[in-house]
């Protein structure tokens, strides 16, 4: 049987595929220029688009808030996201959908980007903070660098600015740690660099409101849902760093990551420093969610 990760991976780019090493777009373009265009990570289980149609709805969200108006509508978008999984054939895969202001002139004014750029990646991935942090649970610290609070950039927008991420991500590399989270400016937690932040107290779960500036994930979302299915009490609180450390559990949910126990949070123990029986059961029903059809759309 062929080995999927070394399946040429073919990007589509406005109506074309390319292979891999040809797939390029402008220097002029502005979401290269200043980071100006919105995008999604969006995973495939088993063939089926985990997810897809939500994924699309927040896309033209965040290109509604930076007023991008991309130019087909999002029946024919998911119509480009099923065509380029079917094009590379992975059945497990994770999938980048970016939309860029497109090429413009040396200036922000997006009025000078007429047509806008957008570009669909398939590619194998496995969860983002590795199998081991999966399986054990991850280590994280809290960043000095706090979110941007929403008056300044909304943290809704899903948009290719993630430098503030990326500063609390240099953080957590530079302490050895999988995960930084992040607080808001009034010191609540925030979320993750690339995730959302749970607890669990007194069988309780709770995440941060969209209030503390996070990305309302579509795990997030999923997760929450999946908790009340199991029976759980589930709301939306601000919470301290002071719950974070006395919580029973800690977790962090993402396309890209899934679901990650958080065991250890800068040098204090998370419960017994073990990954907590809420988190696991929530990690296996939501393995079993994944495989369901009704969950997304089937691409192959
Ligand atoms: N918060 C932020 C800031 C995110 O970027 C999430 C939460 C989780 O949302 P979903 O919808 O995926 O449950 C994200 C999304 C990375 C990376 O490589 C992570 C994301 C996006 C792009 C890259 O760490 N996560």
């Amino acid at each position: 049987m062929e080995n999927e990760s070394e399946r040429e991976v073919y990007v589509y780019i406005d109506g074309s595929f390319y292979p891999k090493d040809e797939a390029k777009i402008s220097v002029f373009d502005h979401g290269f220029l200043y980071g100006d265009g919105v995008f999604e990570g969006i995973r495939v289980y088993n063939g089926l688009i985990f997810k897809l149609r939500e994924h699309i709805e927040r896309l033209y969200k965040s290109a509604k808030h930076i007023k991008l108006e991309i130019p087909i509508e999002k029946e024919e978008m998911i119509n480009r996201v099923v065509e380029a999984v079917k094009k590379n054939g992975f059945k497990d895969a994770y999938i980048r959908l970016i939309v860029t202001r497109g090429i413009g002139d040396l200036g922000l004014d997006p009025r000078k980007c007429p047509k806008p750029s957008i570009v669909i990646i398939v590619q194998p991935m496995g969860p983002l903070l590795g199998k081991e942090a999966q399986e054990k649970g991850a280590k994280a610290i809290i960043s000095s660098i706090r979110r941007i609070p929403t008056d300044c950039l909304s943290a809704e927008i899903k948009s290719l600015n993630y430098l503030n991420s990326i500063l609390a991500r240099i953080e957590a590399n530079e302490a050895g740690a999988h995960e930084a989270i992040m607080l808001d400016k009034r010191g609540f937690v925030s979320e993750g660099t690339g995730d959302n932040v749970f607890i669990v107290k007194d069988n309780k779960i709770i995440t941060p409101p969209n209030t503390a500036g996070i990305l309302e994930g579509i795990t997030r979302n999923r997760v929450m849902e999946l908790g009340r299915e199991l029976g759980y009490e589930v709301s939306e609180e601000e919470i301290t760093v002071h719950d974070l450390y006395t919580a029973d559990e800690v977790f962090l949910t993402g396309t890209a990551a899934e679901i990650v126990p958080v065991v250890e949070i800068n040098g204090r123990k998370i419960g017994n420093g073990r990954p907590g029986p809420v988190t696991k059961r929530l990690m296996e029903e939501f393995k079993k969610i994944t495989q369901r059809d009704e969950e997304g759309v089937r691409a192959l």
